[in-house]
């Protein structure tokens, strides 16, 4: 057995011992709105949309008043068609993801938004960008640090992910995801030694209050919100169905969470050893880009580009 394939025996036994907790990922429907969970400006104008799972939108306009910090809108995952939020315990597993657009105008004060974790002690965290830091970073609460490089920037949109799973040593860890970058595994160090039973997580706009530009007014669009099973690599297949553990971020991968690369490595093949000459690799790679044609991954004109990316490559040829 390869290591590629013991992988995916581990994780095919992984999913049995917590496919139980998915039942409960599963029934997530719909969001519960929280407007004003912070109203410091309660004169400010604030416009929602709320279309969970496509596309829901706060907009705080003229967040304006000599005193008090921020206006805060927020909405949690429901499973009860919005009338009170799920409450996650700390076995429940999960990948969460969307985009985030965020605009400020100006871009200070600061305007923030993201994930957020509310849990019944104290706040549980959060996983934001910001308009005047540029920052990408989870902190806060009972979740791991991270932070990823200062890119952001007001208008952008931002594709975050989050992984909540049991790793290897038996531990609840948490990776997170931005656009194509991904933090490694971070075990949870809390007290509870993860997620606290009973929190709510959601997504969340926060605009810090300006006590002289009148107009002060910010916009978060939280769009193509998914979760499900745990998704270590985030390429769409929960580790449950993964054939492929560790797909790089952002790669096209088949039903089973196998990338091109993968199926058909440089090195040698999936199943191990080398291999024999180019033309054996080549073939290989053809093997697996007509699947994907087929399954409607990639189309004619990324096919041949592949083909001839292969052909021209070294891989398989004698030294
Ligand atoms: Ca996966
Ligand atoms: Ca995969």
């Amino acid at each position: 057995m390869t290591l590629f394939q013991s992988s995916a025996y581990c994780a095919m036994f992984a999913s049995l011992t917590i496919s139980g907790a998915f039942a409960q990922i599963s029934t997530i429907n719909s969001a519960v709105y929280s407007p004003r969970q912070y109203n410091d400006v309660p004169g400010a104008t604030l416009t929602v949309v709320s279309n969970y799972p496509s596309l829901i939108s706060f907009k705080e306009q003229n967040v304006s008043k000599p005193t008090g910090f921020a206006n805060r809108d927020a909405w949690h995952f429901s499973s009860n068609s919005g009338a009170s939020p799920f409450l996650f315990g700390s076995t429940d597993y999960f990948t969460a993801t969307m985009t985030v657009t965020l605009t400020g105008n100006p871009i200070s004060p600061r305007k923030e938004a993201g994930f957020v974790f509310n849990n019944p002690l104290n706040d549980g965290g959060e996983f934001i960008v910001n308009t005047d830091g540029h920052e990408v970073v989870a902190f806060g609460g009972f979740l791991p640090f991270y932070a990823f490089p200062r890119t952001f920037q007001s208008g952008d949109t931002v594709t975050l992910g989050i992984t909540y799973f049991r790793d290897s040593n038996g531990k609840n860890a948490i990776i997170y995801s931005a656009n194509c970058l991904q933090s490694p595994p971070l075990e949870f160090s809390n007290l509870e030694q993860g997620v606290i039973d009973g929190t709510s997580i959601g997504g969340y706009l926060q605009i810090e209050k300006s006590a002289t530009i009148a107009t002060n007014s910010g916009q978060a669009v939280f769009q193509h919100i998914g979760i499900s099973g745990p998704d270590q690599d985030f390429d769409g297949v929960p580790d449950a169905l993964d054939a492929c553990p560790s797909t790089p971020p952002c790669s096209l991968v088949d039903a089973a969470g196998c990338s091109i690369d993968q199926l058909a490595p440089c090195e040698g093949p999936a199943s191990g050893g080398s291999w024999k000459n180019h033309g054996q690799y080549v073939s290989s790679v053809a093997q697996a880009v007509n699947e994907f044609l087929a399954e409607g991954v990639i189309s004619q004109t990324q096919a041949n580009a592949i083909m001839s990316a292969a052909g021209q490559s070294p891989c398989g040829s004698k030294k």
